[in-house]
Formats: C-alpha cells, structure tokens, sequence
C-alpha cells in the first residue's frame, strides 16, 4: 500500500505535479485515494479503470488499485420487479445502552425514488437509505455483514461510529460471503455508514448508505427524534424503464437529479410528517451526498440547540440552519408554539427544488 497516497483531490493533483508521474500513474494515485472511477473520460481519452496487474490482498476497499477489492465498471443491472413504495419511517425510537447486534445484507433492489422514477439500486437491507441504528456510547456492536449471493457485485461496509483498520473490517466480500466482527461506539454522534468498495463514489452513488446514532451515555432530553438523510441521486434512463446512477454526472459533470431526505424526492410532502405543539423536537441529520453539502433549516423555526456530529459536547445556541457536509452528522433541537405546517429543506434551494423538502405537520 502506498505511504504517500492523496487523500483529496487537490491532493491527487499535487501528487501528480510532484511527483511528475504519467497519466497512469496519476489514475492510480487518485484510485488510491478513492477518487478513480471504472471508466472515465480524460479529455477525448477513454481511460479503463487504473488496476496493477499484480493480485492485491483483500485489503481495504477505499483504496488502492492493487487491491483485489476493486468493482471495475460494474453498475446495478436495470431488470426485474420494482418493490411497492414504502415510506421511510423518519420516527426514531429511543434506545436502552447494551450490547447491539446488528446485521446487514447488501441486496440489488429496484426502487422508487420519485412518485414517478423507479431505480435500479444496489441497497443495503433493501432500502435507500440503509435501516437506521441506534446505540448508546459504549456498547459494543456485534456486526456481521453478508451479501445477497443474487447480487451482482461486491461490497463492504464502513462505520463512520467505528475506530478499526480498515482493511482488515471495511473490507469487500463477494455475493454469497459473510463476516462478523465487533467494536466498542466509543463517541456519541449521528454517523454515516456507507459501502466503501471501489469506486467509492459508485457504491454510494448507487444506494449504498445509511445512519447510525450514538446516543451519549447520558442520554438526550426527551423529545420527538426524527432522521433526516440527505442524499442526492444522478440518474440516466437504461431504456428498460428504470433510471441507472449516472457516474459522469456524479463526478461533477452534471447536476443530481434528486436531492432527498430518506431515499425519495419529496417523501414528507407527499406523507407530511406530525410533530406536537410546545413539545421539543429533535432532528438527526446525516448527510451521505455523495457530494453535495446540506444547509439545514426548518421554515418557521429557530433551533434552540444544534450539536455538530450530535455530540452533546458540540453544543451550539440560536440557529437558523445548521451545515452539514458530505459525510457527516448533526442534531438540531427547537419547539414550535403554534400549530402550522413548518417546511424542512435543505435552504440550498436549488436542492430543495430537486426533492429535500419535508412538511413538519404540527398540531
Ligand atoms: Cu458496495
């Protein structure tokens, strides 16, 4: 594994200028970096996905382009049965501090994204986002991963809420595989976790997400907890009737097609969700992008509180929004006094127009 390896792309640019390597060389900095996509197009170039020729171990996923962990091109394959809708449950319920087994399947799915899209997605447990966890600080989490032996590619799962190396524990299995492991949440937040196979991009790109909440050891003040994952899909039309992740677009070249909380353009104003006047309200953000930042704001409210990565420790007073990039969590806490409908979005407009827009019902 690389030593000197970029972590950004900035970084991937400065390794190419410093190091004065070739075009090739600059694909497998930037691979592993997890920036490198299977086929992409440099100038009037094709470039095939940057692997060595040499087998690497199984090693982390993010990562370098040796490494066996590789997806190459492979994208969700647009056949078979589009599953029923099925609304996001933004409730949270509270949670008891102990020991946590959690397991997750990663499984091609076609789903609805949109009142009027449906997509061909790699999920994991079937849905986009992935189910929402909650833990307490401290508890071990017992996890076993396991991929559907239907599924049509390779993947893993990263835990934001975790310290562990990553290649030994992010690393990618292949349909059919499974493997447990364990670690202590030492650090309250609302944490994304996330697929981290390469192409990264591809894999979140593609569904491949979902929240995580580690409550303090102390708890949160009671109140009505709601999540909220950001997340944007850029889709292109397969010709079969369902929409595929476009990964030009993803990479900048174009815009998302939704911008959504929980998985689907709009959820909560087609299904407004109810809160109760004069009693608190709080909202779990997670931002899983893959790219795009999330200004968070409820029209019509003023956060009485927001922590950054809901830590209590990170406690801020007075907000109008709260910012939350690509990767990251924060909770808001604020009351309403008089019933109304308050609108969540993300005050980025332009993203609010594309589907992160809730109806926060209060009676
Ligand atoms: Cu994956």
């Amino acid at each position: 594994m690389t030593g000197d390896r970029p972590t950004t792309v900035s970084g991937a640019l400065e390794a190419l200028d410093q190091l004065t390597i070739g075009r090739r060389g600059f694909l497998q900095k930037a691979t592993a970096a997890g920036l490198m996509f299977p086929a992409m197009a440099v100038g009037s170039t094709r470039v095939a996905f940057a692997q060595d020729d040499e087998e690497g171990d199984d090693g982390y996923v993010g990562s370098d382009a040796s490494t066996a962990g590789s997806t190459g091109d492979a994208s969700p394959i647009a056949e078979g049965e589009v599953a029923e809708f099925q609304l996001y449950d933004p409730f949270l319920p509270t949670v008891e501090p102990g020991d946590k087994d959690i397991e997750i399947v990663a499984i091609d799915k076609n789903l609805a994204v949109s009142r009027k899209v449906n997509y061909a997605g790699w999920t994991f447990d079937g849905s986009i986002p992935g189910r929402t966890f909650r833990v307490v600080e401290g508890d071990t989490v017992n996890f076993t991963f396991s991929i559907d032996p239907n599924a049509s590619t390779a993947h893993s799962v990263d835990f934001h809420s975790a310290k562990t190396p990553p290649e030994v524990n992010y690393r990618t299995i292949t349909p059919g595989e499974s493997f447990s492991w364990s670690y202590t949440a030492t650090t309250p937040g609302a944490f994304m976790y996330h697929c981290g196979t390469p192409p990264v991009l591809m894999h979140i790109g593609s569904g491949m997400y979902g929240a995580m909440i580690v409550d303090p050891k102390e708890g949160w003040s009671p109140a009505q907890e709601l999540i909220f994952v950001q997340s944007e899909f850029y889709l292109k039309d397969s010709g079969t009737g369902l929409m595929v992740p476009d990964y030009t677009l993803m990479t900048g070249h174009g815009s998302p097609t939704f911008v959504t909380f929980n998985g689907y353009a709009n959820q909560y104003v087609e299904n407004p969700i109810s809160i109760k006047v004069g009693e608190p309200v709080r909202i779990f953000v997670v931002n899983c992008g893959p790219n795009i930042w999330s200004s968070f704001h409820v029209v019509g409210a003023i956060f009485d509180k927001g922590y950054i990565n809901a830590n209590p420790y990170n406690e801020l007073r007075g907000l109008q929004s709260i910012t939350v990039g690509p990767g990251d969590g924060a909770c808001v806490e604020f009351t309403v006094d008089e019933p109304g409908d308050y609108v969540a979005v993300n005050h980025a407009f332009g993203h609010a127009s594309q589907g992160a827009i809730a109806i926060l019902q209060a009676r």
